[in-house]
């Protein structure tokens, strides 16, 4: 796993247009596909079966149910979103849950200041609450108005447009709320324990030269 961070590390830097720079992070690359990023297959569901678990420092641990997610307040964003190996994406349209709607829906008081977002397929990632508490942060089940498709996250994912998109995790089941800050999947294997892209927090070791065209590779639609 450590190698996907060392090739990152490899690779050129692009030449970024000062037009766009304010909008384009350093180092990334205006694409308007919508690449396909993951590890593992995509999970097939029984929405009968499925849950969203809270759990970890919070006064009741407990799980919710597709219906209940769908049954809250609903809202739609219009965002920008930024991939470690240096896709960017303009004007996407997610429609969900917000989280801080999530939690006030759910009378969840969480204790913590962190939080592991848990995905299939044992797919972690941490993010600091502080950071989830934005008007434009989703727990989404759809884009650009249809539900989202199996590969981009369906039944529901994460939408945190501000940080580098690999803490937008797909297939969400569980939120974990913690005391302290832990490295969730890839910011155990050389990517930064925050990714804001604008900071160009890619890596947790030495900043190097970065990449060009790993994504162009990945399938996406
Ligand atoms: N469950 C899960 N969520 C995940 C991933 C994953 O491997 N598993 N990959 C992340 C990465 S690295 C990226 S770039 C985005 C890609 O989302 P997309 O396929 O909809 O473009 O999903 C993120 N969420
Ligand atoms: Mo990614």
């Amino acid at each position: 796993m450590k190698s996907k961070a060392e090739r990152i590390k490899q690779m050129k830097v692009p030449a970024i247009d000062p037009a766009l720079a304010k909008r384009l992070p350093p180092g990334q690359v205006l694409t308007e596909r919508f690449p396909i990023l993951h590890e593992g297959d995509v999970p097939e569901y029984d929405m009968k079966q499925w849950s969203l678990r809270v759990f970890g420092q919070v006064d009741q641990e407990r799980t919710w149910t597709y219906e209940e997610i769908m049954a809250m307040p609903q809202t739609t964003i219009h965002c920008d979103i930024h991939c470690v190996t240096r896709w960017s994406r303009f004007d996407n349209s997610f429609t969900g849950v917000r989280f801080r709607d999530f939690l006030e829906a759910m009378g969840i008081e969480p204790r913590g200041e962190y939080v592991m977002l848990h995905g299939d397929n044992d797919y972690t990632a941490n993010v600091p609450l502080r950071d989830l508490l934005g008007d434009d942060v989703l727990l989404a089940h759809s884009f650009d108005g249809e539900p989202l498709t199996p590969k981009h996250g369906w039944p529901l994912r994460v939408i945190v447009p501000h940080l580098y998109f690999w803490k937008s995790v797909k297939w969400l089941r569980g939120i974990e709320f913690l005391q302290e800050n832990q490295a969730g999947f890839w910011e155990q294997n050389g990517f930064h324990l925050n990714g804001d892209p604008f900071l160009e927090e890619r890596f947790s070791g030495e900043a190097l030269p970065i990449p060009e065209d790993e994504w162009e590779k990945k399938e996406f639609d």
